[in-house]
């Protein structure tokens, strides 16, 4: 299922950049956005995952976050994850570097272990004030109309998240950058490779010399482009390669 000449890549890698996307949370039991039965088949982005859609009913995108973050509580990382934490340690018991840049707003790899990792899209568990930017956990003060507003400048509070139109975070958006761009090997796991501009990450690495690996049951906009689609879970693909690497 491997293919012995990524495995050869990887063993000669001195820097590892890895994307997940909601694929590698499947196997947790949290719903996709692109697949037949996930998130966005029951309801659009636009109305959901955006400025707009928070404006004109912010209770419906709250409640929807609030039911996300409960999925999130009741499931474990999968053999998926952990299978990543390995392979962050294999690489850098060889003093090589390893970059996990997320797509993911649930927090299972850092549940897992993994430490460097650059949340691209934010995160489920943390609010930010809509208008001083400061960041909130938990604690809630309501307004009139029983929205959770901010303690420090009564802003309406909304998901830590990066909506639709809504630009990354800058540093850990440049940092992304930089690891691709300095990548021997990138991998694109579990994502549909469809949002930018995270889904340009793979070409930023490969245009620099990298070898691309992709793992996904099913081939996305991105197979065209890349060295090894090895179309297989996550959970089954991570676990292989890091046992390979590991008995070399
Ligand atoms: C921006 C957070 C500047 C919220 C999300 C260039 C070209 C085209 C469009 C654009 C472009 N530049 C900007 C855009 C617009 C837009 C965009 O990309 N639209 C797309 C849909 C066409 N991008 C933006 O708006 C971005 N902002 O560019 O800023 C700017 C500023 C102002 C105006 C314009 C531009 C912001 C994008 C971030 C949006 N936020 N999430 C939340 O989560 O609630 S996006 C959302 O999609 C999630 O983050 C998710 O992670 C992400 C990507 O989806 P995937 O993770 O790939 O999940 P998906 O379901 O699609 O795929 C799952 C895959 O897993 C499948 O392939 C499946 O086969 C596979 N799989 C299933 N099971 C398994 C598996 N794989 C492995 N193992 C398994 N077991
Ligand atoms: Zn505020």
């Amino acid at each position: 299922m491997i293919p012995a000449d990524a495995l050869t890549r990887l063993k000669s890698a001195r820097s590892i950049a890895v994307l997940t996307g909601a694929g590698v949370s499947a196997e947790s039991g949290v719903a996709t956005f692109r697949d037949p039965d996930g998130i966005w088949a029951r309801f659009s982005p636009t109305e959901l995952a955006s400025m707009d859609g928070f404006m004109a009913n912010p209770q419906r995108v709250l409640d929807w976050y609030a039911h996300r973050r409960a999925v999130v509580d009741a499931v474990e990382p999968n053999a998926g994850h952990t299978a990543l934490v390995a392979l962050e340690r294999w690489i850098t018991q060889r003093d090589g570097t390893f970059t996990l840049i997320t797509q993911n707003v649930d927090r299972l790899h850092q549940r897992a272990g993994s430490r460097n990792v650059l949340e691209v899209h934010g995160n489920l568990v943390e609010d930010r004030c809509s208008v001083c930017e400061e960041i909130h956990k938990g604690e809630q003060q309501l307004d009139a109309a029983g929205l959770p507003v901010c303690t420090t400048c009564g802003g309406r509070l909304r998901p830590n998240v990066v909506w639709f139109g809504e630009d990354l975070p800058r540093d850990v958006w440049d940092a992304s950058e930089r690891a691709a761009r300095d990548a021997d090997v990138f991998m694109s796991i579990g994502t549909s490779s469809v949002v930018w501009p995270a889904a340009g990450l793979a070409h930023t690495a490969r245009s620099r010399g990298a070898a691309i690996i992709e793992v996904n049951p099913t081939s996305t906009d991105l197979t065209p482009d890349v060295t090894w689609h090895i179309a297989a879970p996550s959970g089954t693909a991570l676990p292989l390669i890091v046992a390979a690497l590991e008995a070399a």
